[in-house]
């Protein structure tokens, strides 16, 4: 992991970034930016609690994903619902303008059109953030994995930015999970359903067919020990547009 420290519209602050074994700076790779919950940090994702670099390198290594950058950013200089300001105008560029991405530049005309390569996850109220990541800044990244959490600014705030932008439905993809005894299931259930029964999206868990996925884990809390494996399942299903 890279420790990185950047000046951005909410001041100093930092983030770390997993880069695939072999990286090559001359390739291209697709980015996952995925934050941490309340109370937590930067450091949350690659601890020893979380060791997502580890399940990154084996999934790597067995072919279920694409080499990729993940980068893990906090929202602790502002806040979750309003980190989407901090991740268009200081994260992404800092980052794409020192690794190498889709982005041909840190232009905002570039980072929009590289944005098929790049996503958005969140835990808790880091799902929080990628739904607002989604809500407003959805011109900049092209899938989203809000997990365990529900999007308070509700569905029509989606629909809206999906609207705004003109997107068509294999332009955007959503996969959710949380655990049938997360905190966050029952506010996740009915905004699930009405997405389900939204023109927006097609639900199904093939992203050839459909731009909307909802997976539940019998029995799980809300706890990276188990989000962690809703991370395993959704990443394989990224990046197969352009
Ligand atoms: C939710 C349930 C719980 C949610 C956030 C939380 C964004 C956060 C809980 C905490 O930080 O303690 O549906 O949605």
């Amino acid at each position: 992991m890279i420790n990185e420290t950047y000046e951005g519209i909410n001041g100093t602050n930092k983030l770390n970034v997993y880069l695939p074994y072999n990286y090559d700076p001359s390739k291209q790779y697709n980015i996952l930016y995925l934050m941490h919950g309340g109370g937590e940090n930067e450091n949350t994702i690659f601890s020893d609690d979380v060791k997502l670099d580890h399940m990154l390198d084996h999934m790597i290594m067995n072919g279920d994903i694409e080499p990729m950058i993940v980068v893990t950013p906090t929202f602790n200089k502002c806040e979750a619902a309003t980190f989407y300001k901090e991740l268009r105008q200081s994260v992404i560029p800092f980052v794409e303008g020192k690794y190498s991405t889709y982005a041909k530049s840190t232009s905002e005309a570039d980072l929009i059109a590289s944005r098929m390569h790049r996503a958005y996850g969140g835990f808790s109220m880091g799902s929080l953030s990628a739904w607002c990541v989604g809500n407003h800044s959805l011109d900049m990244v092209g899938y989203l994995m809000p997990l365990s959490g529900d999007n308070w600014e509700g569905v029509g705030s989606l629909t809206k930015e999906i609207d705004r932008l003109g997107l068509q439905k294999d332009e955007y993809f959503i996969m959710c999970a949380t655990g049938t005894k997360d905190i966050a299931y029952e506010n996740m259930n009915p905004q699930m359903e009405a997405m389900k029964n939204d023109s927006h999206f097609t639900y199904t868990s093939d992203f050839s067919k459909g731009n909307f996925y909802y997976l539940t884990a019998n029995d799980a809390t809300h706890w990276w020990g188990f989000v962690r494996h809703y991370v395993y399942d959704c990443l394989p299903y990224f990046f197969h547009h352009e």
